[in-house]
């Protein structure tokens, strides 16, 4: 187990499918990046145990989007914290019930909870109003979440869930790069780390991506 720093404030989404591909990548980008977001493309392709793999290279967030009853909840996370996983990315619109399984499933392991707030893809603000993101957002916080997942898509939305979360919890954003995020901006818009996936695993060289945009924010973290 290991936490979660901010000293590059970019966290990894690796969705290739590929074990040998997944662990080349990651070690080439560690120096850049401060987590490794795994989800169901590598999980899928790989099986669970690729997250002990990578937590030897970096903190491991698994993005599941956990959205069940409690019960199923609290298995699933049980699954993700006993295979390595630091962190666990659940869906906020479950309810409270929900949602604090997951957080008191977290502290017994000793790990962490991020809720997705609001969704980055275009459709994302269709269920997810500004006032239900805010209204999550406000959930995670009385539930004792580490953070939320807010969308680089739209910084001033990050900017307003900041303001509703205050300074106690983190913000992770996906949406840079690929989605037409920026990383600077979503940054001054209030987020800790950006999640960025395609455009450093995709890259002819992923290294050098990683670190340009690690390069990009470093002076505003
Ligand atoms: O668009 P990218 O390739 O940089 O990947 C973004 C990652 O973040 C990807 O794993 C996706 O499943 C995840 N994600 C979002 O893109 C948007 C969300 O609201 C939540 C998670």
């Amino acid at each position: 187990m290991s936490e979660i720093h901010r000293k590059t404030g970019v966290i990894l989404a690796l969705d290739v499918t590929k074990k040998e591909e997944a662990l080349l990548i990651s070690k080439e980008v560690a120096g850049f990046v401060d987590a490794i977001k795994i989800g169901y493309p590598l999980v899928l392709g790989t099986g669970l145990s690729i997250a002990k793999d990578l937590s030897k290279i970096a903190p491991v967030i698994a993005d599941f989007k956990v959205a069940d009853i409690p019960n199923t909840d609290r298995l699933i996370c049980e699954h993700v914290f006993s295979a390595g996983c630091d962190a666990v990315i659940v869906q906020g619109f479950t309810g409270s019930d929900s949602l604090m399984e997951c957080v008191k499933t977290a502290n017994e392991f000793q790990r962490k909870v991020f809720v997705v707030a609001e969704m980055s893809h275009p459709g994302g603000d269709y269920f997810f109003t500004d006032a239900v993101s805010k209204e999550i957002a406000a959930l995670a916080k009385k539930a004792g979440a580490f953070g939320i997942v807010a969308p680089a898509t739209r910084p001033e939305r990050v900017k307003e869930l900041r303001a509703v979360i205050g300074k106690d919890l983190k913000i992770i954003s996906p949406g840079v790069g690929a989605q037409g995020g920026s990383a600077a901006d979503t940054i001054k818009a209030g987020a800790d780390w950006v999640i960025v996936g395609r455009s450093i695993y995709g890259a002819k060289d992923p290294k050098a991506e990683a670190e340009k945009i690690k390069k990009e924010i470093e002076k505003l973290i």
